[in-house]
C-alpha cells in the first residue's frame, strides 16, 4: 500500500488566495517533472530540498495550466517521511483540480481521507494518539481546544502512557525472572515490589481517566439543550447567546420543529448549544417527531436548561417537561419578566438549587450574564484547568485505558489472593495491551481503518 504515490488538494475547495496539491511517495519527483516548468531554466533534480520554486504548472501538451510555486521535501524529512511535493496554484476550484488532474495522470492515486497522516504514523514518524491529534487540531473550535490538541500532538499524552508501559514491562520482568528460577519461591520482596509498581502504575491512569470529564468537554464541547414548552423564548435565547438571528422566532407556539446546533464559546469554554421544538401533547406530525427529538437531545446532553415563562404559573406542560430532567445537571431560566412574575420560583430552587434559578427578559436582554457565569461555574467549577499537558480527550483512548484500570485492579486482587505469579502476569500484558492500543504500539488494522477514515481528504 505505502508503495503507491498518493495525491490530494490539500486546501480546502472555495475561493481563496492559494490552492495546494500535495504528492507523497517516490515518484512525487518524477509527477514534478512533469507537470512543473521552472521559471529558471534547471532541472527538477537541481531544486534544492525544501526550497520554494517559482513556475508554471503545465500539462502533457506544455500549455500553462497556472502560475505556480513548487517545493520537493526529499525524504525522510517531510511530512510522511517519504519525498512530498507541494504544487501552490491560484485557488479556486479550476486551477486546482485541472493541476490535481495532470497529477493524477502522470501516475498518482487519490489520497484516501488522512492517508498522509496515516503514512507518518506508518512510517514511524508521530505515534497513533499523535495522529489522532491532528484531526482535532484541524477541527478545534476553541483555543482550549487546540492547546489540548497541541499538546497531544507534541506527543505529551504518548510519554505519560509509556511510562505506565514500562511500569508494567518492568513487573513483567520481575515475574519472568521468578518464573526462571522455579526451585526458589517468589520472594516476599518481589511481590511488594510488583504490588507497589503496580499501584503507582493505576494511579497514574486513573488520573489520565479522570481527566476525560474535562477533556471530552474541551474537545467536543458541553453539549446544552434549552428544553420548554412552546413560545416560553427558547429560540430567542439561543439567538441571543450566539448573537445572531439564527433560529426563527414568531409568536405563534410551535414555531421550532427541529433540533438546531450551534457552537458556542463562553469564556473559553465551549458550548455545543441546542434549540429544541418545544414540547408538548401533539397532533401535528411534524411536530410530533420534533418533541421525539427534544426527548433525543435532553438524553443526549451534559446540561439542560430549562426555560418557563416568568409571567405564568407552571402549566402541567411545564411539569411533565420537570418529570423528564428531574436526574439532569439543569439550570432553570424564567423567562418574560418584563412581563410580570407569576411563576412558582421557590418551587424550582427546591427543585434545582437557587444558584440554578436565573430570571431573564431575553427581549430586553436581562440576565444574560448571570446565565453565561452560571454555565461556566457549572463547567471546571469556574476555572480551567486546562493548563495540564495530558489530559484525554478521546472517548477511544478513555475506553482503552477503563479497560487497562481493570486489568490492573485484576492482578492486584489476585495478589491479594496468593495466586501465583505467572497467572497475574496475563493481567498485567493484557493492561500493557491496552495501553499500547492508545499510542498505536499494539493496534491492529482495522481500528488504524477506522481512525483515518474520519480524517479530511489532503491531510
Ligand atoms: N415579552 C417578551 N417576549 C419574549 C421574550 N423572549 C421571547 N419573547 C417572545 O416570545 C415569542 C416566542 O419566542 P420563541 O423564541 O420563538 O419561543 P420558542 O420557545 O422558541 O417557541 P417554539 O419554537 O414554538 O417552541 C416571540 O414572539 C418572542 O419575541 C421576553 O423576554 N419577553
Ligand atoms: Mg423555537
Amino acid at each position: 500500500m505505502l508503495d503507491r504515490t498518493i495525491a490530494a488538494i490539500a486546501t480546502a475547495p472555495g475561493e481563496a488566495g492559494i490552492g495546494i496539491v500535495r504528492i507523497s511517495g517516490d515518484k512525487a519527483e518524477e509527477i514534478l517533472k512533469k507537470v512543473f516548468r521552472p521559471k529558471k531554466a534547471i532541472g527538477i533534480n537541481e531544486i534544492a530540498s525544501r526550497k520554494v520554486v517559482y513556475g508554471h504548472a503545465v500539462d502533457r501538451k506544455g500549455e500553462v495550466l497556472d502560475e505556480v510555486l513548487a517545493i520537493i521535501m526529499r525524504k525522510p524529512y517531510s511530512y510522511t517521511t517519504e519525498d512530498v511535493v507541494e504544487i501552490h496554484c491560484h485557488g479556486g476550484i479550476v486551477s486546482v483540480r485541472r493541476i490535481m488532474e495532470e497529477v493524477l495522470r502522470n501516475g498518482a492515486d487519490i489520497a484516501e481521507p488522512g492517508e498522509f497522516t496515516k503514512r507518518a504514523f506508518l512510517n514511524g514518524r508521530i505515534d497513533l494518539a499523535q495522529a489522532e491529534a491532528v484531526i482535532d487540531v484541524i477541527t478545534s473550535k476553541t483555543e482550549t481546544g487546540l492547546n489540548a490538541a497541541l499538546n497531544q500532538l507534541e506527543g505529551e499524552l504518548s510519554k505519560e502512557i509509556k511510562v505506565i508501559m514500562d511500569m508494567l514491562l518492568s513487573i513483567l520482568a520481575h515475574i519472568e525472572a521468578s518464573i526462571d528460577f522455579p526451585e526458589h519461591d517468589v520472594e516476599e520482596i518481589t511481590i511488594n515490589n510488583i504490588k507497589n509498581i503496580l499501584i503507582e502504575a493505576k494511579s497514574s491512569a486513573a488520573a489520565l481517566a479522570e481527566s476525560f470529564d474535562e477533556g471530552k468537554i474541551v474537545r467536543d464541547g458541553l453539549s446544552t439543550a434549552i428544553i420548554g414548552r412552546p413560545n416560553v423564548g427558547k429560540s430567542s435565547l439561543l439567538n441571543l447567546l450566539l448573537k445572531e438571528n439564527r433560529a426563527i422566532v414568531t409568536e405563534v407556539p410551535g414555531t421550532t420543529r427541529d433540533i438546531i446546533e450551534e457552537y458556542l464559546n463562553i469564556g473559553g469554554v465551549l458550548i455545543r448549544l441546542i434549540d429544541t421544538a418545544g414540547i408538548r401533547e401533539t397532533e401535528d406530525i411534524v411536530e410530533r417527531i420534533g418533541v421525539e427529538r427534544t426527548k433525543e437531545a435532553i438524553n443526549n446532553s451534559d446540561l439542560v436548561i430549562l426555560m418557563v415563562d416568568a409571567s405564568s404559573e407552571l402549566l402541567e406542560e411545564d411539569n411533565d417537561i420537570i418529570d423528564l430532567i428531574r436526574d439532569r445537571k439543569v439550570i432553570a431560566v424564567l423567562n418574560k419578566t418584563d412581563l410580570g412574575f407569576a411563576v412558582n420560583e421557590t418551587y424550582l430552587a427546591e427543585l434545582f438549587g437557587d444558584d440554578n434559578i436565573i430570571e431573564m427578559s431575553v427581549k430586553n436582554r436581562i440576565g444574560i450574564d448571570r446565565l453565561e457565569e452560571r454555565i461556566k461555574s457549572l463547567v471546571f467549577h469556574g476555572k480551567l484547568s486546562i493548563s495540564k499537558n495530558k489530559m484525554v480527550t478521546s472517548i477511544r483512548h478513555k475506553n482503552l485505558l477503563d479497560r487497562a484500570l481493570e486489568n490492573m485492579e485484576k492482578a492486584l486482587s489476585s495478589i491479594e489472593d496468593k495466586i501465583p505469579v505467572d497467572l497475574i502476569s496475563v493481567d498485567i500484558r493484557e493492561a500493557w495491551s491496552n495501553l499500547g492500543t492508545i499510542t498505536g504500539d499494539t493496534v491492529q488494522e482495522d481500528i488504524i481503518k477506522e481512525i483515518f477514515s474520519k480524517f479530511c481528504i489532503g491531510k
